[in-house]
């Protein structure tokens, strides 16, 4: 029984075409890959995590997925650009990059609130709290 193909890992999803520039607070340009958010997970748009609050229980991994890309600069209204963001924590503990696309996950074992903002849009309320319970 030979001639089965195995298949090969479709998994390359990548769009991988921007390097994300380097400049910490510009808008990057590239394809434009926005990630939908897992049912119960949150979703980096350009301003804003959605949902802002959320409570999950002790043990609970959530993920948070970039859709900051739109197909016109939401700053400067033309073309496509994909706005970098970051899931900060306000307690220095493990946090995003600042990135433009892709995902982000964490595991919640403490019971406790936990805030965290956008390292560039925080100070215009870009920010979030997650509310880990037993
Ligand atoms: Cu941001």
């Amino acid at each position: 029984m030979k001639g089965v193909l195995v298949m090969l890992a479709v998994a390359s999803l990548c769009g991988c075409g921007g390097g994300g520039g380097g400049s910490a607070a510009g808008p990057s340009t590239n394809n434009g890959v926005n990630t939908p958010p897992p049912a119960g997970g949150i979703s980096v748009n350009n301003d804003a995590f959605s949902p802002a609050t959320k409570s999950i229980t002790a043990g609970t991994s959530l993920q948070w997925a970039w859709n900051s890309c739109t197909s016109g600069d939401p700053y400067s209204g033309t073309g496509q650009t994909c706005v970098e963001h970051s899931v900060t924590f306000d307690d220095g503990s493990a946090s995003s990059a600042l990135q433009s696309q892709g995902t982000f996950s964490k595991t919640f074992n403490t019971p406790g609130t936990y805030t965290y903002h956008c390292q560039v849009h925080g100070t215009m309320g870009m920010t979030g709290t997650i509310t880990v319970t037993q």
